[in-house]
């Protein structure tokens, strides 16, 4: 238990890349402002750090942020992602270890008496086993990829290893594995039966799915209990203390989403459920060809959208493109998502998947034509419209002209798109009742307090 001798310091351990920090902060927030007396230590690089600053996060008192080292040697740099993600994953177990002493010593020397991490940092859970301190890695995924990375040892031996280990076994149902019935072989995550098993990504993943279930005191879940049941069943039985305790973007209060091109007020011009909105996260951009096809659908379709388009990738619609559908088409480079979605105009959302905007989508109530990339966006994408039927997924997996337009038709104005609103605002109801006061998120959330402080 918590003396006053040692009084409780928490140190939230973040995977520096991509939106993976942005959870773990938001659940620092709620976690620093529900426990005013306890010390929390947020760790990230200090690149990340300053994109969480520069996003609007203002910290209460005893929330501080400490700087993580990025692991790229000094006189050395690292210029891609990739790159960048490799030369901290191999530095990682003495970047973290160091981490929780300085934020120790940060602290004044108060002892670090819990780490919170992003689950990908299996090596924070091995810190944590050394001092004798309880460990809580939270997914910042969908479930679904959490159980399919869980038991990528049976997968393996179930379907075999590679693609030609498993010819014609593409469409088969993933049955054997609780919660994942309603998945096939092909959703699963890339680096599990197909794709480079060995990059440092999917060796990380792998050495993650054995930590767990051995050295966490709990897991937490961005997701919410009863969304999918068959999925709650699955964590119970792999996980130990499975604590689902989102969506974490209603658990913390919202930090304001600037709008510097208007997107709102544009919105406010627009009848109930008419509008489009396109956004594809962080980290990919469509493929060339898809770019171009979304973008003559869009056009062909005449709804009004907003899409989120990096800057660069704006040279590869249409000739004309941004000229002709300037009366009803926004193209911008970042949108305030959130908002957008939960506008009344709001209609459809053409998404990738990941699963904050998964998230976003199903609290907004808005149904989704989805086009997967990586990683467990397939499987949540399978989700959507198999297990939720709150959207549907691009006919072939990709996005053209004529599946765009088609999707749109259904979505925006066909009947199936109506009752996918139906459900969805059904699952809204549902997210909203759960992160209420003795609503399961809330109450998963006050058990993650008693973790934190040991009693
Ligand atoms: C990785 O996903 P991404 O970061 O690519 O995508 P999301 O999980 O959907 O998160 C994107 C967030 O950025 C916000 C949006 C989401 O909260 O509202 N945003 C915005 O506000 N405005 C914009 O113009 C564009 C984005 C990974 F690729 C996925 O597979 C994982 O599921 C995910 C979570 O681990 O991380």
């Amino acid at each position: 238990n918590s003396s006053a001798e040692h009084p409780p310091h928490v140190a939230l351990v973040a995977f520096p890349f991509g939106t993976h920090a942005g959870p773990l902060l938001a659940l620092a927030r709620a976690l620093a402002a529900a426990a005013p007396a306890t010390t929390f230590s947020f760790l990230s690089t200090a690149r990340s750090l300053a994109s969480l600053r520069g996003g609007g996060a203002v910290l209460a008192g005893n929330l501080r942020f400490v700087p993580l080292s990025d692991g790229i040697p000094e006189g050395s740099s690292a210029a891609g992602i990739e790159e960048q993600i490799g030369m901290f994953l191999s530095a990682a177990p003495a970047i973290v270890r160091k981490g929780i002493e300085a934020a120790s010593a940060e602290a004044g020397g108060a002892a670090v008496s819990c780490v919170v991490s992003d689950a990908f940092l299996w090596m924070a859970g091995k810190a944590a086993e050394e001092m004798g301190v309880p460990w809580v890695p939270l997914w910042t995924g969908g479930s679904g990829g959490l159980l399919a990375h869980l038991h990528t040892d049976l997968l393996r031996r179930m379907i075999g290893v590679g693609e030609e280990a498993n010819p014609g076994r593409a469409d088969e149902i993933l049955d054997f594995i609780p919660g994942l019935s309603a998945h096939r072989v092909r959703d699963l995550p890339e680096g599990i039966i197909f794709g480079p098993l060995n990059s440092s990504i999917s060796l990380l993943l792998h050495l993650m799915a054995q930590q767990i279930p051995r050295a966490a005191a709990a897991v937490v879940l961005n997701n919410f209990h009863g969304l999918d049941p068959s999925v709650d069943a699955g964590l119970a039985a792999a996980l130990p203390n499975p604590l689902p305790l989102g969506p974490i973007h209603l658990l913390a209060p919202p930090l304001a989403e600037p709008d510097p091109h208007l997107c709102l007020p544009w919105l406010d011009r627009h009848g109930p459920a008419t509008v489009v909105y396109v956004g594809f996260g962080t980290v990919t951009t469509p493929p060339p060809a898809e770019i171009a096809w979304l973008a003559e659908g869009l056009k062909a379709s005449g709804a009004p959208f907003i899409w989120s388009l990096k800057e660069a990738a704006r040279e590869l619609l249409p000739p004309g493109f941004l000229l002709r559908t300037r009366e009803r088409g926004l193209v911008v480079n970042w949108a305030p998502q959130r908002g957008i979605l939960g506008h009344v105009a709001a209609g459809a959302f053409v998404t990738h998947c990941g699963w904050n905007s998964v998230l976003e989508g199903i609290t907004a109530g808005v149904p989704m034509v989805c086009r997967p990339f990586f990683g467990d966006q397939t499987l949540n994408a399978r989700a959507v419209s198999h297990v939720w039927g709150i959207g549907e997924v691009f006919e072939g997996g990709v996005v053209t002209k004529e599946g765009t337009v088609r999707a749109l038709e259904v979505v925006l104005r066909g009947e199936e798109g109506k009752r996918m609103r139906e459900r969805a605002a059904e699952l809204k109801a549902m997210a909203v009742q759960a992160v209420r006061p003795g609503g399961s998120s809330s109450e998963n959330f006050n058990k993650l307090l008693k973790i934190i402080h040991r009693n």
